[in-house]
């Protein structure tokens, strides 16, 4: 890992111009990690840009006081990623999640740089600082700036990093928290990162309608195999009515795995032109393989896919019966 950060820091000092990036319908990860590596560069007199396909949720838009994220515009900001001398591709490591930047992002000759924590890298990249037992990419840009001067943590940069991690994390409680993650946040405290205000700005902006959607959410919830596995649905009615889009289900899957004897959770979302899903599982249960069968990826407590131009009722049913085989034996407590 060390020579990898070494090697992604001699990058950093080196260049000139640089295009930060993270994937389509950015969270707490990935933008916190985009502002606080851009604000370091910054400080070293780089130009920076930060372009992201998808829009900043409003309730992020805390992150990036000085308004350098910017929603990536193909007829404005192509160039931009052409001439770019280094590209930084944050919380991802598959091209097609920047979406409508990815050919830019594969034609342009800059030097690319992947920084993330999960598994099976797309190869593109000219350098690659991965770590999949990292809690979040936050964590990773936390110890290259730390290697790069111990004293780059402004109160800006701690508070971006803190919110990558706490909400990677589901605020401190995942697997891969252990001390050393808290001695992190605790030096980001120390720096400046006000964990009252973050939780603040994160977890109690939602809408009216966003907390109807978890009722009707929680409402859809169904069991299987002797209740060892729970599922949720949301439908494009449900959003309708709730005035709510895909973002809004942010996290929505903690709420499975909250009943007693669940082990594997799902989130069902149906998108306009096909379906989301996530999975969650407990212990030792690898739900990134069953992730896989469906063309997602993950880690082996989280994972998530994504199919187009199928119905719901469908791939429900083919997901529940595809889940047995990972369920019935394993688990948690192990
Ligand atoms: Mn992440």
């Amino acid at each position: 890992m060390n020579h990898r950060i070494q090697a992604v820091a001699d990058v950093l000092k080196k260049y000139r111009t640089f295009v930060l990036t993270t994937h389509v319908n950015p969270d707490g990860d990935g933008l916190g990690s985009e502002v606080a590596l851009a604000e370091w560069l910054i400080t070293q007199g780089k130009q920076v840009h930060i372009l992201n396909h998808s829009a900043t949720p409003d309730f992020y838009s805390f992150l990036d006081p000085n308004n350098r994220i910017k929603q990536f515009n193909e007829a404005t900001d192509a160039r931009t990623l052409a001439d770019a001398d280094v590209i930084v591709v944050l919380d991802t490591n598959h091209t097609d999640r920047v979406r409508s930047m990815q050919a830019h992002l594969l034609s342009s000759k800059a030097i690319k740089v992947c920084i993330d924590h999960h598994l099976d890298p797309e190869d593109f990249a000219d350098h690659y600082l991965i770590d999949d037992d990292a809690t979040s990419t936050g964590e990773i840009v936390y110890r290259l700036l730390v290697h790069l001067n111990e004293n780059s943590l402004s109160p800006l940069i701690s508070q971006a990093l803190y919110c990558a991690i706490m909400t990677d994390t589901g605020s401190f409680r995942f697997p891969r928290v252990d001390a050393e993650i808290h001695r992190i946040i605790a030096r980001l405290i120390e720096c400046g990162a006000d964990p009252v205000q973050i939780y603040h700005e994160v977890y109690e902006q939602w809408t009216a309608g966003r907390v109807q959607l978890l009722g009707d959410a929680l409402a859809s919830l169904r069991t299987e195999y002797n209740g060892r596995l729970a599922h949720i649905t949301i439908t494009q009615n449900d959003l309708k009515q709730t005035g709510t889009t895909e973002v809004d289900t942010d996290n929505f899957t903690i709420y499975p795995m909250q009943v007693a004897g669940v082990v594997a959770g799902i989130l069902f979302l149906e998108l306009k032109d096909g379906i989301k899903m996530s999975f969650r599982s407990k212990g030792d249960i690898p739900i990134n393989e069953l992730a896989k069968e469906f063309g997602g990826n993950g880690h082996k407590n989280a994972a998530g896919a994504r199919l187009y131009n199928c119905s719901l009722a469908d791939i429900k049913e083919v997901v529940l019966k595809a889940a047995s085989k990972y369920i019935t034996n394993g688990g948690f407590p192990a």
